[in-house]
């Protein structure tokens, strides 16, 4: 075909998984059709509307044809709506029992009973939403009708995206463009892509959003940008999506001149009460504060003597009688403390456990260092079982590849959820931890940190959207399996061809195990080059924090390698429960894809392969660029499955990311070997460049710092 028309019939991404290509199968099509022949679904409302029309556009594309409303229940083929918008809904609902569903939960049936009507039935307009991308999904990925059978209610309840964005549109650690919210532009120019994110996030059950960033500018509290701010959330409202803003802790002095943002201060406590008024005469559903405080450089309590949940108090008292909650992160890390890193946020914030108002919850990152590839899971999960606590991932790629590799998150997510704390037994999985299914809190949620940008795909790689799409799906099910995920955006993002799936599943699930043996294996963490983390730089050192250092983490000498967190050094293991602890102390039971994150093991070390440790070093590096080669080769045995243009652009990618495993193998081997003295196994593949070359390498202008 020529070039030029292939490109132009390729798929930009921009539908991500809301693609509704026409069932080809024709006689699936025809019975997809016969259940939607006539559907009946009554009621106004900004929800519902967003829903008929939804489906309206769905239906059209997946089956060729419009569908035809029809305003006798008794006639209809498909029932849809809530016990007040429609009668038929409320003459089911006993016998669905839909009141377990709950507010956002429904019930959707192929058939009603054997040969009657199907039915999409919830307690809420959002329910109803909801449902309809549910029965969306399963059209998409070829459910037969029949049968199926959906009963859904959400695990969490604050389903949050995190937007790092500032206000001049640079997105903090994003590698997509620029932000979506046009600052300059709105209120009076609003970008329909704001609907589509909307609709995008409503397909997945995401239920809230923060648009700013954590590292805050006080200015977007001002009057001029709450109005564009209420013309994002007006746009988000109709499908179901609060917004939440970032709160930066010194606003009163720094917008308004106050001597003090005390938070015990009347001046200050009669602020943010006025602030947050003015708020909610703007936004009347708007979802509360993202704080973080005294992290960093950003200002906080401690400035002024006063704890953290003194902090998160101040403007949960502000917020209470509006329904708005404080989610305050728990990310809090000081310089001038010398303690590892690890253990400051736990010793900070235990003792204050019991002490946050009840609308106000710990937002804490799946593990005390920062987004790795491999993390252990967070200590404070289940260690304060008074304080609400959401689960914070990192959906873009700040230190998993940027926007160049293909790095599927839904393993790390799971492998967080999965677990087990011990704080409450054996079973006590972090999952449990923020459902509240052990302490039993009712403000729960999940949040993730966004790689969403203005690019036409969206998250730039095509695969990224991916993360998105999982961190979505698990918010909602943190239940759901990382294969089924991947196996539904890949319908749902590409086509429904099994070769295609089969294959491009492999590549995902393959992908993250890649990227942590291509950069930091064995339980490395924090090797990035400085600052904007793309690529190595294990060599790292002598920074303005010395936390910020590669070499603070892996502790490189002659005798070994990695960080000892026993008794016997920084002792951060005694941060987790007894079991945690037990099998993580010793080296023959700590597992060996976390060896170096807690103990300093000499190069001589016999791991379980036999191997030393600087062998198995360089066997793994070696396994992770072997990895990356067959995700790259896997793919392209699936040329002519999907459109040229995203086959071609993944293709370029996977070439990079095949270079930049080996450039992060051989750097980090190269390093490494000045502190092992020790040859690189003769079996295995010599380094391309040298140490020396990879040191003084420099990348300028990468994106997202
Ligand atoms: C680190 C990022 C930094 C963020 C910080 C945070 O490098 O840009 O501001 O986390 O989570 O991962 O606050």
């Amino acid at each position: 075909m020529n070039p030029l028309t292939e490109r132009e019939q390729s798929d930009d991404g921009y539908r991500l998984w809301l693609r509704y290509e026409r069932v080809d199968e024709p006689r699936l099509c025809e019975a997809y059709r016969a259940v939607f022949r006539s559907i009946h679904f009554p009621g106004a409302g900004d929800s519902l509307d967003a829903a008929r029309h939804e489906l309206d556009h769905a239906l059209r594309g997946l089956l060729g044809a419009a569908p035809q409303w029809e305003e006798s229940a008794a006639a209809a083929s498909f029932l849809i709506g809530t016990p007040s918008s429609s009668a038929a809904c409320a003459s089911w609902a006993e016998a669905l029992a839909l009141a377990v569903v709950g507010d956002e939960g429904f019930v959707v049936r192929g058939e009603l009973s054997r040969g009657g009507p199907g039915a999409i039935f919830a307690n809420s307009e959002r329910g109803v939403l909801y449902g309809v991308f549910a029965l969306l999904r399963a059209l998409q990925t070829r459910q037969p009708l029949a049968t199926l059978n959906l009963r859904e209610r959400p695990k969490l309840a604050l389903r949050m995206l995190n937007h790092w964005d500032n206000l001049d549109r640079s997105i903090e650690r994003g590698y997509a463009g620029a932000s979506l919210w046009d600052w300059h532009k709105l209120p009076h120019y609003v970008t329909p892509r704001i609907t589509d994110y909307a609709r995008a996030n409503a397909s997945l059950g995401i239920n809230a959003a923060a648009l700013t960033n954590v590292n805050a500018n006080a200015r977007v509290l001002t009057e001029p940008y709450l109005q564009k701010v209420q013309a994002i959330a007006d746009v988000l409202r109709p499908y179901g999506i609060r917004v939440f803003l970032t709160a930066r802790f010194n606003a009163p002095s720094e917008l308004d001149r106050l001597e003090t943002s005390d938070p015990l201060d009347a001046r200050v406590v009669a602020w943010w009460q006025h602030k947050v008024k003015q708020i909610y005469a703007r936004i009347p559903d708007f979802g509360g504060f993202l704080v973080k405080a005294n992290s960093e450089g950003q200002p906080g309590p401690q400035d002024f003597g006063r704890s953290q949940a003194e902090g998160a108090n101040l403007l949960a008292r502000a917020l209470e009688p509006h329904g708005g909650i404080v989610v305050w992160r728990a990310f809090v890390y000081d310089a001038a403390v010398p303690e590892d890193r690890h253990k400051q946020a736990f010793d900070e914030l235990v003792p204050l456990d019991g002490q946050f108002r009840p609308n106000a919850c710990l937002q804490t990152k799946n593990g005390a260092i920062d987004f790795q590839p491999r993390e252990p899971f967070h200590p404070l999960f289940g260690a304060m079982p008074k304080t609400p606590m959401f689960l914070e991932f990192q959906i873009t790629q700040e230190y998993l590849g940027c926007a160049t590799h293909l790095v599927y998150l839904g393993p790390l997510f799971k492998e967080t959820l999965d677990a087990d704390t011990h704080v409450a037994g054996p079973g006590s999985t972090v999952l449990k931890v923020i459902t509240g299914a052990l302490a039993k809190h009712t403000l729960t949620g999940m949040a993730g940190v966004s790689n969403i940008g203005d690019e036409r795909n969206w998250c730039g790689h095509p695969f990224a959207a991916a993360n998105w799409y999982a961190f979505g799906r698990l918010a909602w099910d943190p239940e759901l399996s990382a294969e089924s995920i991947a196996d539904e955006w890949l319908r749902r993002t590409f086509t429904n061809d099994a070769r295609f799936v089969a294959a491009a599943q492999r590549i995902m699930l393959d992908s993250r195990e890649a990227a942590v043996e291509y950069m930091t294996p064995l339980g490395l963490h924090h090797l990035m080059a400085e600052s904007h983390h793309y690529g190595p730089g294990p060599w790292v050192t002598g920074l303005e924090r010395d936390d910020w250092t590669a070499t603070y983490y892996h502790r490189a000498d002659a005798a070994g390698l990695g960080f000892d967190r026993t008794k016997t050094g920084s002792n951060a293991i005694a941060q987790y429960a007894p079991a945690v602890q037990r099998k993580h102390e010793r080296l023959d039971t700590c597992p060996e894809n976390l060896l170096l994150w807690f103990h300093h093991v000499p190069w001589a070390h016999r791991m379980q392969s036999g191997r030393s440790l600087w062998d198995e070093l360089c066997y793994v590096y070696s396994r992770g660029v072997e990895r990356a080669r067959s995700m790259h080769t896997r793919w392209l045995t699936l040329e002519g499955c999907i459109d040229a243009g995203r086959f071609e652009h993944v293709r370029q990618l996977l070439e990079i990311q095949v270079r930049e495993a080996r450039w992060w193998r051989d750097a980090c081997l190269l390093y490494f070997q000045t502190f092992s003295g020790r040859p690189i196994p003769e079996a295995l593949e010599p380094p391309q460049g040298t140490l020396e070359e990879y040191r003084t390498h420099r990348d300028y202008y990468v994106p997202g710092i």
